[in-house]
C-alpha cells in the first residue's frame, strides 16, 4: 500500500522524580539525605531512511512514545535516563505541525535527523536540598513531563522530472522504456494509481530520476478521477514533461487536453504551474497524416512550449527528448521548493513549558488551581513534614499562584485546592 500522508502523536519521555531517602547508619536513626536524581526522559528523533518508500506503517501506529526516566533512589543513585526513540521516515518526508500547519522540517537526505520533541528533565533528589538549617529535607523535585506534539507527515517523492498528462497517453510506457522501472501498462484509464519512480541512465550523462504519476483529468482539483493529490510528488521536480496522445486515438483533442491539464496544475499550485514544462507528442506511430501533427507542434510552440514528436512504443524521437531534458536539467540547476517552507529558527523545538501554565478558578467556595506541574509537585512533597510544606509554599509563590489568588480576592481562611490537596489560605 502506498500511503503518502499520516498524522502521528509524539510523546517524549518524562523525567524521573528525584528520590527521597536517608542514609541508614548504625545508632543514627536518620542519616543524611541520599535520594538521587531522576533520569532524563527520552526524546524523539525523526530520521530519513532510504529503505522506506511509504508512510504506511504510520497508518497503523499513531502514537509514539519515548521512555520515561527512572526515579532517583537511595544511596545517591540517579535514575536511568529514558532511551531516545528514533522514528524512521522515507527520504522526502515533509514534517508539519498539526496545530499551526507550519513546516517544521524537510527530511530530504538519507540519514538526516531532527529532534522533534524533547524529553523532560529529571527532578533533583533530596540530597540536593540539604542546607545547614534543613538537614533532613523530606522532599525532592518532581520530574518534568516530556513534550507532546501532533505532527503531519507528508511524503513528496524526490524526482528531477515529472511526467504529467491525461490517463492512457503513455506515461508509464515512456517510463518503462527509458528506465528499468516496470510500471503497470494497459489500455484503460487510471492504470497507474500510485506514483512510480525510475532512474534514467542515458549515454554517459548523469543519471536523473523521473516520476510517473496517475493521470489527471478535468476537475482533478475538485477530486474528479483520482484527484490532484499525486501532484505533490512532482513538486520537487525541476522539469515537467507533459505527455499528449497526439494520435487522438481516443477521439480526444490533444491541444484541448493540454490546456485542461495546465488549468488543473494552476489550480493545484500556481508555482508548480510555472515550472519549466516541455511537451511530448506521443503515439505518433499511429498517425498516417503527419501534417496535423506539425500544426499541433506549431500551436504549442506559439503558446511558448517546446514540443517533441515521439513514440514510446517504437522509440522514435526519444533521443531528442532525452538530450533536451538533460540539457534543461543542467540549465535549471537547483529550484526553490514549491511548498511554503518556513522552518523553525532553532533546530530543536522548545515550546513554552507546560509547567509554567496554570489556571485558577472558583468552584463553590474553593479556589481551584490546575496545572500539570502542580500535580507532579504534589507527588514529590511530603505533607507531613514542615520543611516540605515550606518548600511547597515557596514554589507556589515563585510560580505566581499566590499573586493570582490575590487578584481573585482570596481572603484568609478561604480554601485552596490543588489536585488532592486542600489548605486554608492565610496571608
Ligand atoms: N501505439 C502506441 N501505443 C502506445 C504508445 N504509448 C503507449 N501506448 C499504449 O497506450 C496505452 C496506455 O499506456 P500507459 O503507459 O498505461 O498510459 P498511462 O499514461 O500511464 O495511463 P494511466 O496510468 O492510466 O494514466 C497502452 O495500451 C500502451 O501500450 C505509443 O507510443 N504508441
Ligand atoms: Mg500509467
Amino acid at each position: 500500500m502506498f500511503v503518502d500522508k499520516a498524522e502521528i502523536i509524539l510523546v517524549a519521555g518524562s523525567g524521573g522524580h528525584g528520590g527521597v531517602s536517608f542514609r541508614r547508619e548504625k545508632y543514627v536513626p536518620m542519616g543524611g539525605p541520599d535520594g538521587g536524581h531522576g533520569g532524563h526522559g527520552g526524546s524523539i528523533i525523526l530520521m530519513a531512511d532510504n529503505g522506506l518508500r511509504t508512510l504506511v506503517e504510520f497508518k497503523y501506529k499513531r502514537k509514539h512514545k519515548a521512555e520515561n526516566g527512572e526515579n532517583g533512589t537511595s544511596g545517591q543513585s540517579s535514575g536511568k535516563s529514558g532511551e531516545d526513540l528514533i522514528i524512521k521516515v522515507p527520504v522526502g518526508t515533509l514534517v508539519k505541525d498539526k496545530e499551526t500547519g507550519r513546516v517544521i522540517c524537510d527530511l530530504s537526505e538519507n540519514g538526516q535527523k531532527y529532534q522533534i520533541v524533547d524529553g523532560g528533565r529529571g527532578g533533583r533528589g533530596n540530597m540536593n536540598f540539604a542546607t545547614a538549617t534543613r538537614q533532613a529535607p523530606r522532599f525532592a523535585q518532581g520530574g518534568v513531563r516530556g513534550q507532546e506534539r501532533t505532527i503531519i507527515l507528508e511524503l513528496k517523492l524526490l524526482a528531477d522530472v515529472g511526467l504529467i498528462g491525461f490517463p492512457n497517453v503513455g506515461k508509464s510506457t515512456l517510463l518503462s522504456v527509458i528506465t528499468k522501472a516496470k510500471p503497470k501498462i494497459a489500455n484503460y484509464h487510471f492504470t497507474t494509481i500510485i506514483p512510480n519512480l525510475g532512474v534514467v541512465e542515458w549515454r554517459n550523462f548523469d543519471p536523473f530520476v523521473i516520476a510517473d504519476i496517475p493521470g489527471l483529468i478535468e476537475g482533478a482539483h475538485e477530486g474528479t478521477g483520482l484527484g490532484d493529490q499525486f501532484l505533490r510528488h512532482v513538486e520537487r521536480t525541476k522539469l515537467l514533461i507533459h505527455l499528449l496522445d497526439a494520435s487522438g486515438s481516443e477521439g480526444r483533442e490533444p491541444l484541448d487536453d493540454f490546456k485542461k491539464i495546465n488549468y488543473e496544475l494552476e489550480k493545484y499550485n500556481a508555482k508548480l504551474a510555472q515550472r519549466v514544462q516541455i511537451v511530448a507528442l506521443n503515439k505518433v506511430d499511429l498517425i498516417s497524416d503527419q501534417s496535423e501533427l506539425y500544426t499541433l507542434k506549431g500551436e504549442l510552440e506559439d503558446l511558448g512550449y517546446e514540443a517533441f514528436i515521439i513514440s514510446a512504443v517504437t522509440g522514435q524521437g526519444l533521443n531528442e527528448l532525452l538530450s533536451r531534458t538533460i540539457q534543461l536539467l543542467d540549465e535549471i540547476g537547483e529550484v526553490e521548493p514549491i511548498f511554503d517552507f518556513e522552518p523553525e529558527e532553532e533546530t530543536i523545538y522548545t515550546p513554552e513549558f507546560k509547567e509554567k501554565q496554570f489556571t485558577v478558578k472558583k468552584v463553590d467556595n474553593a479556589f481551584v488551581v490546575e496545572g500539570e506541574f502542580f500535580e507532579r509537585l504534589i507527588n514529590s512533597v511530603n505533607f507531613e513534614d514542615l520543611d516540605s510544606i515550606g518548600f511547597f509554599q515557596r514554589v507556589l509563590k515563585d510560580k505566581g499562584v499566590f499573586e493570582e489568588l490575590e487578584k481573585m480576592n482570596i481572603k484568609d481562611d478561604d480554601t485552596v485546592r490543588i489536585d488532592e490537596i486542600e489548605f486554608e489560605y492565610y496571608k
